[in-house]
């Protein structure tokens, strides 16, 4: 047994080392899974995870986590190997604070334990589904807003359903089998940064369902749930040296220590069909619309984040604090945050000029090591909600979205500068990079299908501002 394991018995014995490490306040051997949760990386296990450890401490049930990594089998041995325990370290400036998670019960990967998996899916003891797998992972068409059946899981998944490889074929896999042996459908909840995530994957998985059977397609649109649910919490990749301080706190070896900041914040729409943890009581914000909470965190921080990634990219700036380190870059941080908040309608319960403050404090929290280059990837999934669909408001309005065209430029000088870059469509964006001219430097990009919004394309007057800012960030 590896020390996490050993360390878990020593803490509940020991009364000084308990106080110092918060524990699963509840029995974890009577703890059975009703969740399945696609998407094991550190996002949910900082997140996710936690919401349902603290919940199960306040109202117990069977709601214990079975983690799928669709891809890695390496953090699925790890957690096996440390009996699906591992540690959140919380960081500010105020210091460290050690968790150790008990929500997830067991684990499994899509390259060794499919069958498992499905048999999972269509237990009647599986309640929910929640899912973390990236915004490139589903398969969306951006124009459509459907299934981009050229997407190489949902090809794949389409052409040999009860063998899946991708998230939506999965999904539809285990509720066919739930509706052939009538049972009722899991709920799926979709926790990654998409707006109106329950209906998108609801839509794909409608789709996807109807092109093996009508009646199934059917079946889930009339009796499926699909919530929406904003997500949040910063969570950098773990280092080596996340698991020295893991080590440090806890006193053990943790191979899949995670740390993160304190703020947290997840709001959900209360739709699901065989109940839920009693997520609220640890702090999870229940509402009847997701949406402007969802536009909130995609506009304000996702979309200053990005600001800030390509940035720091171009600047030589390894992490989003030293981006908040030059005074320069906070004011253009804020004046994109001025720029978007206008396309915001009144969130219920928030502030906005307080969660805008508190976005630069969390930015600038000095002990997160946040790298501009992973918040970098990935440009053609994120900016269309982050950037794009900001911008399009913002001059529907009579605004100039002088920001959102800043953001764009010091994307495309990041695409033609970076010589490997990390991006499902990174050759048709070096290929772009490739053909800029002096004179229309942007052109290649907005000529790329299904990128850009057509009033985007269209607006000829806002894109001459975009090349003006790409004359000026490549002049440095
Ligand atoms: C980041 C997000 O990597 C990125 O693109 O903007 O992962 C961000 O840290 C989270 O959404 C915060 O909740």
């Amino acid at each position: 047994m590896s020390g996490i394991v050993d360390e878990m018995a020593r803490l509940s014995a020991s009364t000084h080392l308990s106080a110092a490490v918060v524990k699963p306040a509840y029995d974890r051997a009577a703890l059975k899974p009703g969740i399945v949760h696609i998407g094991l990386g550190a996002f949910h296990r900082a997140h996710q995870a936690v919401y349902t450890d603290e919940a199960l401490g306040h109202s117990f049930g069977d709601w214990g986590v079975v983690g799928v990594s669709l891809r890695s089998v390496d953090i699925v041995h790890d957690l096996r190997a440390q009996d699906e325990l591992y540690s959140v370290i919380t960081r500010s400036g105020a210091g460290d604070s050690a968790r150790v998670v008990g929500s997830i019960v067991r684990s499994l990967s899509g390259t060794e334990d499919r069958d498992e998996i499905l048999a999972l899916l269509a237990d009647p003891a599986t309640k929910i589904v929640t899912i973390t797998v990236t915004e490139k992972a589903y398969g969306l068409d951006p124009v459509s807003g459907g299934l981009d059946r050229n997407h190489p899981s949902v090809a794949a998944d389409l052409l040999s359903p009860t063998t899946p490889v991708g998230v939506i074929g999965y999904i539809v896999e285990g509720l066919s089998r739930r509706h052939s042996a009538g049972l009722a459908p899991f709920t799926v909840l979709c926790c990654d940064n998409l707006p109106t995530n329950g209906r998108i994957v609801r839509r794909l998985t409608i789709e996807m369902a109807g092109a093996r059977d009508p009646a199934l397609a059917n079946w889930i649109s009339g009796q499926g749930a699909f919530p929406s649910s904003m997500v949040d919490r910063i969570v950098p990749a773990a280092t080596e040296e996340t698991r020295a301080r893991a080590e440090k706190l806890i006193g053990a070896e943790d191979r899949q220590a995670l740390e993160t900041e304190p703020f947290m914040q997840w709001v959900i729409e209360d739709h699901f069909i065989s109940g839920r943890p009693a997520w609220e009581s640890a702090g999870a914000l229940f509402v009847d619309d997701v949406e402007p909470y969802e536009k909130m965190k995609l506009r304000l921080l996702n979309g200053s984040h990005s600001l800030i990634a390509y940035l720091g990219q171009l600047k030589g700036l390894e992490f989003v604090r030293d981006v908040m380190g030059v005074p320069e870059y906070v004011a253009l941080a804020r004046r994109h945050m001025q720029e978007a908040v206008k396309t915001l309608d009144p969130v219920p319960g928030i502030d906005l000029t307080h969660y805008m403050d508190q976005l630069i404090e969390r930015f600038e929290n000095p002990t997160i090591a946040h790298k501009t280059q992973q918040i970098a990837m990935d440009g053609t999934q994120k900016l269309p909600q982050r950037i794009f669909a900001g911008a399009v408001e913002t001059l529907a309005k009579g605004g100039e979205a002088s920001s959102a065209a800043y953001v764009i430029a010091l994307w495309i000088a990041y695409v033609q500068k970076t010589a490997e870059i990390n991006d499902p469509r990174a050759a048709e964006l070096k290929a772009a990079a490739a053909k800029m001219t002096a004179d229309d430097p942007s052109a290649p990009f907005f000529s790329i299908p299904g990128l850009f919004p057509q009033t985007l394309m269209e607006n000829s007057a806002w894109r001459a501002r975009v090349n003006v800012k790409i004359g000026k960030i490549v002049a440095g």
